[in-house]
């Protein structure tokens, strides 16, 4: 092939979010829309750097993925990349990418040094729904900041970029290794199994065995929902074929270009199929399993029910950080350290303080754990968007949380596999909060809403904060009942490893019990604006860890929408989804 220099400028709005791109399938279809991003990002990675590397390029089988990475091979190729490896029918997940970079050998003996991530997570696939492309670095990880922002800088004065003339399209279909031969020498695209090398790594973390007797007693059963995203690439591997779990355990494992029409968002409003199977809901089954768990598009988020019973994530990775040692062979010598985003509950808080951990709280978005997990700083650490991880890859990984929890449900029961009482997921839960109080919990999330109002509405936040008097003289009028506000401020983080700074990362109303109000815009849609809000509260009391949440935190909930005067600003009396 021959190098061919295609004119092009730039194209407004190519601003990476909390994870990539996002953006309608119709934008990035536009006329040189992905390539502009795609030169953007080799750009700012450096000629030198992009030159005989080797570059992982896949994702969660979206639609409009095959033809991205058609183009993309075609480029990486023009910008001089030796090899471009992709997953068989262009899927991996985003924890398998990471990885296969940190992990994966090729056939020359080479390591990848980056990956282009073809998703938009949870968000709706298809023609007319969301498409998405992020740059992790050779540590496995989302790009940085500091790179995040040179792309969106290229993207705004980009004109030209590079394709290969005379490469054919690479069949995706079949395993194996193509060589063409361009201007640089040799070129290659290998095409590998999208799962063997995940599953290694599992199987190199876990002890699969006890997951295996647990999975096949009489008291135990499963079930697992990917919403037909990628993490059906992985289900049967793992969950079948090596952990023994039925066929029919597996839910909506076939991976769709359109995730079957549905919202591949691992919560109780979207993953409504599991949430009946599992006993709760508007259709509850009459006999749920004892154990079940759904992915989101790209399987990095992860949900983790019992029978007739949710476990919020923010519980999750406090479970995980406080069960790991005994019951994870990876953690057998001990936690680094463990974090959290801080918006996520504190429950990750009291185990680390208990535990004696190193504990950290960073903005939201994966990136701010791997610099700490570089650094050997951070073992165990999660986000209260279902996102729950560790750092054996630099993403969080919907299928290690779930095999996390199998991990800790196989520890507890291994004498009472054999006709005993089983622990449950729900007794597991109610033990750790009799240990360790409660964190009432819940996030209500207004999608779609008007991007000015949504700004005005923070912007209205933050000015009440100059004055917490007043906010507590407001708060006291809506519910005599909630404690004052102590402090209030925007999050800002300096990473202890880099000393570099993130400003303005969410709204913070802290209260004198340990009370907390959270509000965010979201960096993940694509169209509009979505204002989160998160509302926490903590009880220490055992004899009062048994309510409803909505029940609990209906003072706080009143408050902060009142205080926020969110149906003034955005028209909207309730949110689009709770969790
Ligand atoms: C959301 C979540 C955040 C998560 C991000 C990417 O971001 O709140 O915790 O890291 O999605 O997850 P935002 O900016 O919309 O709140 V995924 O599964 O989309 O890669
Ligand atoms: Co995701």
């Amino acid at each position: 092939f021959t190098v061919k220099r295609v004119e092009s400028a730039p194209i407004e709005g190519q601003k990476p979010g909390t994870s990539g791109l996002r953006k309608k399938v119709k934008v990035f279809t536009q006329p040189h829309y992905l390539h502009n991003f795609v030169q953007s990002t080799f750009n700012a990675l450096s000629a030198e750097k992009v030159k005989g590397s080797t570059l992982v390029v896949s994702g969660d089988g979206r639609y409009y993925s095959k033809d991205a990475i058609q183009i993309i091979i075609k480029m990486a190729a023009a910008n001089g990349v030796k090899s471009v490896w992709v997953g068989q029918n262009g899927l991996l997940s985003t924890p398998a990418v990471s990885a296969v970079v940190r992990e994966r050998v090729g056939a020359d003996g080479s390591k990848a040094n980056g990956a282009f991530i073809l998703t938009a997570s949870h968000n709706p696939g298809g023609p007319n729904e969301d498409f998405g492309i992020k740059y992790n670095m050779g540590n496995g990880g989302p790009a940085p900041e500091g790179i995040t922002d040179q792309i969106y800088e290229n993207t705004k004065t980009i004109k030209e970029y590079f394709l290969a003339e005379g490469l054919p399209d690479v069949d995706i279909s079949s395993i194996g290794i193509s060589k063409f031969s361009g201007p640089d020498g040799q070129f290659d695209v290998d095409v590998f199994d999208s799962a063997s090398d995940y599953v290694k790594l599992m199987k190199s973390i876990f002890d699969f065995e006890s997951m295996k007797k647990l999975i096949a007693s009489p008291q135990f059963s499963f079930c697992y929902d990917a919403l037909h995203g990628v993490a059906g690439a992985y289900a049967g591997r793992i969950f079948v074929e090596e952990l023994g779990a039925t066929e029919s355990s597996l839910l909506n494992c076939v991976p769709k270009e359109d995730f079957g029409g549905g919202h591949p968002d691992p919560n109780l409003t979207y993953a409504k199929e599991l949430v009946s199977r599992m006993g709760l809901g508007k259709n509850p089954d009459s006999n749920p399993p004892e154990f079940g768990a759904a992915a989101d598009g790209d399987a990095d988020r992860n949900m983790v029910l019992g029978k007739r019973f949710f476990v919020t994530p923010s519980d999750s990775v406090a479970i995980i950080a406080a069960n790991a040692v005994e019951s994870i062979p990876y953690f057998s010598s001990g936690l680094k350290g463990v974090a959290r985003s801080m918006p996520t509950s504190a429950a990750l808080d009291v185990v680390a303080k208990s535990l004696n951990l190193k504990f950290f709280e960073v903005p939201t978005g994966w990136k701010f754990f791997g610099n700490l997990m570089d650094a050997g700083l951070c073992s165990v650490c999660g986000e209260e968007s279902f996102g729950t991880g560790s750092d054996h890859i630099r993403e969080k990984d919907g299928i290690w949380a779930v095999l996390a929890w199998l991990s800790i449900l196989a520890y507890k029961n291994k004498d009472n596999l054999n006709g005993g009482n089983l622990v449950t997921v729900e007794d597991i839960v109610k033990q750790h909060w009799a240990k360790f109080g409660r964190h009432y919990y819940t996030r209500y999330d207004y999608e779609n809403v008007d991007a000015g109002a949504a700004k005005e509405l923070m912007a209205h936040l933050v000015k009440l904060q100059a004055s917490l008097s007043d906010v507590n003289t407001t708060i006291k009028g809506i519910r005599s009942d909630v404690a004052n506000v102590a402090s209030a401020d925007e999050f800002e983080y300096k990473d202890p490893v880099d000393g570099s700074i993130s400003k303005n990362q969410g709204i913070r109303y802290l209260f004198e019990d340990g009370s907390r109000l959270v509000f965010r815009l979201s960096g993940t849609g694509s169209e509009g604006a979505t204002i989160r809000l998160y509302i926490e509260q903590y009880e220490k009391d055992s004899s009062k860890t048994g309510r409803d949440s909505q029940d609990a935190l209906a003072p706080l909930v009143e408050v902060a929408l009142k205080l926020s005067k969110m149906q003034e600003y955005t028209g909207r009396s309730a949110p689009t989804v709770i969790t």
